[in-house]
């Protein structure tokens, strides 16, 4: 029997020794863990904009990439339009992204609209998942930075549910990860929105946050992609966290500026490291 077709209801399965699925999965993460303890560049946050930028690195197999997220289940608030209605707005000329995706979707003169916003999430998740160097790391926060001589270095990284349970017992210590450059794309909210932004505020490396303004649709999404830069040394920050650092106006629930501030920090993270590169550090 060689296709599924011709596969009979009723089966059985081929024999396994339970030990033989832990090696398997403990081989291959170590390896992992051990292959990305230091990396070209760290994604944090796995929303539409992470994903975004991750997905724009997947053409860049010369790239290594970690992609963090603190959920089990990455896609931040992608996975549902507005008031958890689920299909996604997404304004044109955000609608590149999707064709880039070969995702359908209804068009109309100035925004495309998809049936599910899951299915930009699903098919975007599959891309960088399938890369040869974007790896994800998902349960998996990031807790502080790694900074030295005032720039970002990389991140400090815990499993998300040790994260959350720092309050139950001390020194439950942090693992590292070293980066060239690290995009910060933790959103604005939830127990880890804006968490990047926060933490420069709280180290002082960047003045107190302005705080994402009032709902403006049509001023946000500009000012967003805008505004998306290397906001400290060393780190791009991406997505909702820009209107967290900035104060511009919120959008609600059209994505096409998480699709395009995700591929814009890429590309000013790629032109980093090709810099680094010409000068040889
Ligand atoms: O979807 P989000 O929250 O963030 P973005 O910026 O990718 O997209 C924002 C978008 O979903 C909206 O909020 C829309 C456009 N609404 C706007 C509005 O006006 O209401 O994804 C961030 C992801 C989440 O999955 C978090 O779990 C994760 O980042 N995350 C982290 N993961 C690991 N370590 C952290 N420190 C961390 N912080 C956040």
């Amino acid at each position: 029997m060689s296709t599924l077709a011709q596969l009979p209801l009723d089966v059985t399965f081929a024999p396994i020794k339970e030990a033989d699925v832990s090696r398997e999965m403990t081989t291959r993460y170590m390896q992992d863990m051990l292959d990305f303890a230091e990396v070209d560049v760290v994604i944090v946050g796995a929303g539409p904009a992470g994903l975004s930028a991750a997905y724009e690195f997947t053409k860049h197999p010369e790239i290594k990439v970690a992609l963090i997220e603190a959920s089990v289940a990455p896609g931040g608030g992608a996975w549902v339009g507005g008031q958890l209605f689920t299909p996604m707005v997404v304004r044109k000329p955000a609608h590149l992204l999707l064709d880039d995706l070969n995702i359908q979707y209804d068009e109309k003169e100035h925004y495309v609209v998809l049936k599910h916003a899951g299915l930009f999430t699903a098919t975007i998740l599959a891309k960088v998942l399938a890369s040869s160097n974007v790896k994800l790391f998902n349960a998996t926060s990031v807790e502080d930075l790694i900074i030295r001589n005032e720039v970002v270095t990389g991140v400090v990284t815990n499993w998300a549910l040790v994260t959350k349970a720092h309050g139950t017992q001390s020194c439950m210590d942090p693992q590292v990860m070293e980066a060239k450059v690290v995009i910060s794309s933790c959103g604005h909210d939830g127990p880890f929105g804006a968490t990047g932004v926060r933490r420069l505020a709280e180290l002082g490396m960047i003045e107190k946050l302005q705080g994402m303004r009032a709902l403006d649709m049509t001023a946000a999404e500009d000012a967003v992609v805008a505004k998306t830069q290397e906001i400290v040394p060393g780190m791009i920050v991406t997505g909702m966290e820009v209107a967290e650092a900035y104060g511009t106006a919120r959008m609600g629930p059209t994505f096409g500026a998480m699709l395009l501030s995700g591929r814009k920090a890429a590309v000013l993270a790629l032109q980093k490291i090709q810099k680094h590169k010409s000068v040889g550090k």
